[in-house]
């Protein structure tokens, strides 16, 4: 078995490689590529670059260069929801694009013809998470995560996002990595802890709370990709 793990910056996926400790790296694409063996499963490992291209590009790699069998995306988001605090952690349980935008031409939001706006993730994987959540106690919230090309530190763009596509959360990468892995049949499961609410403050508490919650984010997936091995 061959699980991909994602992350869009480097400090999304330090904490994983350091758990992991051992492992190759492999240049392809103008990015690198972490090979590890853990538990007796393969597992690659990579940090695409920040946005929907980087990371459509990444996954696309994870799965028809590296064999990648599912993906996993670990990262931090800015929080929508007013029920999700700095540090918390969310599972997308759908993803769209909220800068998609051929509205001129009567469509909605985030749709383009022969696509979708909602892209859904796996619900094995995702109950996968719901019930390690259960079992250790750890606050979970699944739901509509949003992602575009843009750092959104607006109450005004916020609240957009809200009212359009329902989203609790919002980050840069989700639904790139999930319409990938949906158009080659792959599972995917998105994780955040969020870093900021997306507000005028966002830029300053993602600067203080980026490394913390990428940190939670790590862990939790790590529980995950143990429970996957175990189950086989
Ligand atoms: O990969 C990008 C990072 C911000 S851009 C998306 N990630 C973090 C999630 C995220 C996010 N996305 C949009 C957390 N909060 C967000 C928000 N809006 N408010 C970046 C940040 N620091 C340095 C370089 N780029």
């Amino acid at each position: 078995m061959t699980i991909g793990i994602m992350g869009a910056m480097p400090e999304e996926i330090e904490p994983i490689l350091k758990k992991i400790g051992n492992y190759e790296e492999i240049k392809y694409a103008n990015n690198t590529y972490y090979k590890a063996n853990y538990n007796n499963i393969n597992l690659i490992i990579a940090y695409s670059k920040i946005g929907k291209v980087f990371s459509t590009l990444t996954a696309s790699n994870m799965i028809n260069k590296f064999s990648c069998e599912m993906i996993l995306f670990s990262g931090v988001a800015g929080g929508i929801n007013p029920d999700l605090k700095i540090g918390d952690l969310i599972i997308a349980t759908s993803l769209a694009q909220h800068d998609l935008d051929i509205t001129a031409f009567g469509h909605p939001h985030g749709y383009v013809p022969e696509g979708k706006v909602f892209i859904e993730t796996s619900e094995k994987l995702n109950n996968i998470a719901k019930e390690i959540a259960k079992s250790e106690n750890i606050t979970l919230k699944e739901g509509i995560i949003a992602t575009g090309d843009q750092f959104v530190s607006s109450s005004e763009r916020k609240k957009f996002i809200l009212d359009t596509f329902k989203a609790d959360a919002l980050e840069m990468e989700g639904a790139s990595v999930a319409l990938v892995c949906d158009d080659l049949d792959v599972p995917c499961f998105v994780l955040r802890s969020i870093s900021d609410t997306a507000n005028e403050e966002a830029s300053f508490d993602f600067d203080e709370f980026l490394k913390s919650s990428a940190k939670k984010s790590s862990n939790f997936l790590m529980k995950i990709v143990d429970k996957i091995i175990i189950n086989g």
